[in-house]
């Protein structure tokens, strides 16, 4: 059996997946369309062989625990049964991120993990075939496949939903995106665990099923015309709206502290400033502001005079999906 290698690279929804009408199969309620950034990436390789009784899952050279390879380990059932491979694997995945900020990604990294198990079997999947196989494994990591935009299609069967590129002319190229990292002391409530309580209780859920639409065809339009402002306005508002959501759920939450007001504030004021900019957020505290690559050291710079330097990590788009040369032997270090 062949080492499977592939680099998958994060990506940050414009408009935010938020909600599934199907768990198993992880069909989402409404399209979403993302940016892939280069900043943060995930290596995965896989071997499937006969000299395993299970799964081992090495993350960052550390050997996982059953809670920690659940996720994975369902992946793999999924590929086993699919493909009929009656093997079990040995899987070594790095995720490369510039601090060590709680910044791991399910996107990067199923992605990654998809386009391995691809590799190792041979399947040659296209990038459709693969942008679905990524989708059982996490939702996002559907459109870590494509670099620049990319749109989820929701579809409505395990065949139909899938991302696809967005033509852009290259229009990525001159966006940049700051990651404000926001270290938060409470206890994390997952993006799967957040939307599924969001559908299933927020009082406020049916108003952003009928507001996302409207958003995705305002950015795709945006897009095509390369107006930053129309875009950038539309994906704050979006994603306010989605989080808007998590207040009207039983019971309640919210993933934002004090720290993320601050940063949203101070995108606010930047603009009062004469910059243009605008903030998105996902299930976690941090803040990601989107800015024209023109002005990206600028916003660099205000924003180091209220976070750390440390917390601040500037990204450009990034590339979609890259199957690497595997080694000869598989690296724990
Ligand atoms: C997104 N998020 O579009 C949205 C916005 C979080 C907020 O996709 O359950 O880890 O594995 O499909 O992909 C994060 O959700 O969830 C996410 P699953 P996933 O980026």
């Amino acid at each position: 059996m062949n080492i499977g290698k592939a680099r998958a690279y994060t990506n940050i929804a414009l408009i935010k997946y938020w909600g599934k009408k199907d768990d198993q199969l992880i069909l989402p309620m409404n399209n979403s369309l993302s940016l892939t950034l280069d900043a943060f990436y995930t290596e995965t390789s896989v071997l499937f062989t006969t000299e395993l009784s299970a799964d081992r899952f090495y993350l960052d050279g550390q050997l996982q625990n059953e809670q920690q390879t659940k996720k994975i380990g369902r992946f793999l059932d999924l590929v086993r049964h699919t493909y009929d491979v009656p093997l079990f694997a040995e899987i070594n995945s790095h995720n490369f991120v510039p601090t060590a900020a709680g910044l791991a990604s399910s996107a990067s990294g199923l992605a990654a993990l998809a386009g391995a198990c691809s590799a190792a079997l041979n399947l040659s999947l296209s990038p459709k075939e693969l942008s679905k196989l990524a989708r059982r494994g996490s939702g996002s990591a559907c459109r870590s496949i494509f670099g620049g935009f990319a749109e989820w299609q929701k579809g409505d069967s395990d065949d139909t939903s899938y991302a696809i590129q967005v033509p852009s002319d290259s229009w990525e190229e001159e966006l940049s995106m700051l990651f404000v990292l926001v270290n938060d002391a409470q206890k994390d409530i997952s993006s799967r665990d957040g939307m599924k309580r969001t559908v299933e209780t927020s009082v406020f859920y049916q108003g952003w099923l009928n507001a996302v639409t409207d958003d995705l065809a305002t950015v795709k339009q945006a897009i095509g015309e390369k107006d930053f402002t129309r875009l950038g306005e539309t994906v704050e508002s979006n994603a306010l709206r989605m989080h808007a959501t998590t207040l009207g759920a039983t019971p309640p939450f919210t993933y934002w502290s004090p720290d993320s007001l601050k940063a949203m504030n101070l995108v606010r004021i930047c603009r009062q400033e004469g910059i243009l900019c605008y903030f998105t957020m996902d299930a976690g505290p941090n803040v990601k502001v989107l800015v024209q690559k023109k002005d990206s050291k600028w916003l660099m710079a205000r924003f180091a005079e209220q976070f750390s330097k440390n917390q601040l990590v500037l990204a450009n788009a990034g590339p979609g999906i890259e199957i690497l040369d595997s080694e000869r032997s598989l690296t724990h270090d």
